[in-house]
């Protein structure tokens, strides 16, 4: 009897896992924070005298492009709400607002013998309204709309890319650095390199792949670390900040998991996507991973390249300048894909030469049932973002990792469901990873409200607020999701009875089992969501 019993209990308490804990809380000084970038939600495109972005420029060039032919011209219209975005940024209880600097609001053309006073000024007063409130304000220097002047000298694969981001970067850390003490030079380097240069998904949208994107890496990384080393000489000890990066991945999960050649492609696709930048800055001895380069090294040669890689070589003395340029990790992470390895024959059909060929991974989401609400890359599985923690603890010696952007879309609404599941499991697996050893120590929300999410225009949205983006005043609404989020910062924890998937009478027990200042009558629909200006008890 008991040699059937305890095989059983073994295998249900190893199929549960750790001991389901329904309300569970974080860190005492854990940071919680909500973000949002320049071009997504500002407007006032060409405001004052601010330059042309190459976001402004594609979006008004090609239209077509963007799945509803719009463009960030007015988008929320933070440029002018601003005090607005900072009373909902403290009505969610969070210590931080991540947002970003436009580098063309700034200095309109690219270079800094021109900056504009009136962009100066709003930055300037964004942070003196943050402080005022008690909420650290944590820049992006660079969140992708580069100045369309330096788009035209090549950008990003220009090396003239270095001094130039460097003096805009000395401008703002000057400028700013007295009242901001966290900093992050750039959002996605994978996104600015692959995206905008070997894929046709984001500005200047080039569509040449295999060259461009490695030559942005690498000027990209020359200019992180620039701008963190003078960081470090000339500002940190006058004025007590951080400075580090954000990278971005989905978790790699292998097809099947007893596939080794599965896991190689998890791995290898693990390396090339956030390998690629955090190795030369995070790992013991930098240097792009050595996957890469032997892959690129070889296949170049058998291209026809020659001896000269597509993927440029670093110096020894240049991969000791990028090696431990950041104070932190910074990881924007949303889903997972499975992977198998590229077949002999191509059977991922990817272009020659490209990122993907080089890599030599296929991936898919099909066949798994991981719910989506509403786009067609972004599928939960919360198991995912745990596993990229792991990840990242074990191959970079433990950082402290600051989980810089998490979330999800949807088609919009103020009925987010969804995103309040989403949020509580997702938080779930970091706290796991926490509890298993790794060092996280903040997690920023994306995105404080619906705005113009790059491709897909206004067709997704991410907000914890909403946007009324037919409405001249844009007004903002909260969410569901802020009003639970809101709970999450305040209490410091989360509450899983709370599942909002559940069918509608399960609903309204969980419902019942929130605080009563997050209460919101289900059945009774949008119109009990109070929008600006109201003063009801936990409005938001
Ligand atoms: C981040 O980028 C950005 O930092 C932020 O500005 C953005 O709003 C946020 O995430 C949400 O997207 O997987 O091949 O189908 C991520 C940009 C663009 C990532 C679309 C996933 C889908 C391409 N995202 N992309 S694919």
């Amino acid at each position: 009897m008991f040699k059937f019993i305890l095989p059983v209990l073994l295998l249900i308490t190893s199929c549960l896992g750790r001991p389901e804990s329904q309300i569970r809380r974080f860190p005492n000084d854990f940071l919680w924070g909500v973000g949002s970038s320049a071009y997504q939600i500002e407007g006032g495109w060409n405001a004052d005298d601010k330059g042309e972005s190459i976001w402004d420029f594609l979006t008004h060039t090609h239209p077509e492009k963007i799945a509803d032919q719009s463009n960030a011209d007015i988008s929320a219209d933070s440029y002018h709400q601003w005090k607005r975005d900072v009373q909902m940024v403290k009505k969610l209880n969070v210590g931080t607002y991540r947002f970003s600097l436009s580098w063309p609001r700034i200095m309109p053309g690219g270079y800094k013998n021109r900056v504009s006073t009136a962009g100066i000024k709003y930055y300037s007063n964004l942070i003196d309204e943050l402080l005022r409130y008690n909420i650290t304000p944590m820049v992006t220097i660079y969140h992708w709309d580069l100045p369309q002047k330096l788009q035209e000298l090549g950008g990003w694969t220009n090396p003239e890319i270095i001094p130039l981001f460097k003096d805009y970067a000395r401008f703002v850390l000057k400028t700013y650095g007295d009242r901001v003490k966290t900093w992050t030079t750039i959002n996605e380097p994978w996104h600015v390199c692959e995206c905008g240069l070997g894929l046709d998904y984001m500005a200047p949208s080039y569509n040449y792949p295999g060259i461009p994107s490695y030559l942005c890496g690498h000027n990209l990384l020359k200019a992180h670390a620039e701008v963190v080393h003078m960081y470090r000489e000339q500002f940190q000890s006058k004025q007590g900040g951080r400075i580090g990066i954000t990278l971005d991945t989905s978790w790699m999960e292998p097809k099947d998991i007893n596939s080794t050649d599965d896991r190689e492609a998890s791995e290898r696709a693990m390396q090339f996507y956030l390998g690629w930048f955090a190795h030369p800055i995070f790992s013991e001895h930098g240097n792009y991973p050595k996957v890469m380069i032997e892959r690129i090294r070889n296949l170049s040669k058998k291209q026809g390249f020659g001896v000269r890689s597509r993927l440029p070589e670093f110096t020894t003395e240049e991969i000791h300048r990028i090696r431990g340029t950041s104070d932190f990790f910074g990881i924007n992470s949303y889903t997972t894909k499975l992977v198998t390895l590229n077949g002999h024959n191509n059977t991922g059909q990817f272009p020659v030469p490209s990122f993907n060929h080089d890599m030599g991974v296929v991936e898919t989401q099909k066949g798994v049932d991981w719910p989506s609400s509403g786009s067609d890359w972004l599928k939960v599985y919360p198991k995912g973002m745990y596993n990229l923690l792991m990840w990242i603890n074990r191959e970079y010696n433990a950082p402290e990792i600051l989980v810089t952007e998490n979330g999800v879309s949807d088609r919009g609404g103020l009925e987010d469901y969804a995103r309040v599941d989403y949020y509580n499991l997702y938080l779930s697996a970091v706290l796991d990873a926490i509890e298993d050893g790794v060092n996280i120590t903040g997690y920023i929300a994306w995105s404080l409200m619906d705005s113009y999410e790059w491709k897909v225009g206004f067709t997704e949205k991410f907000g914890l607020y909403h946007v009324d983006f037919n409405s001249p005043k844009r007004t903002r609404t909260p969410k569901i999701s802020a009003r639970v989020f809101a709970q999450i910062c305040k209490t410091n924890t989360i509450d899983l009875r709370y599942r909002p998937k559940l069918n509608e009478e399960q609903q309204q027990v969980a419902m019942a089992q929130l605080p009563a200042e997050n209460q919101v009558a289900r059945t009774s629909g949008a119109s009990q969501l109070k929008s600006e200006g109201s003063s009801s008890p936990g409005s938001l």
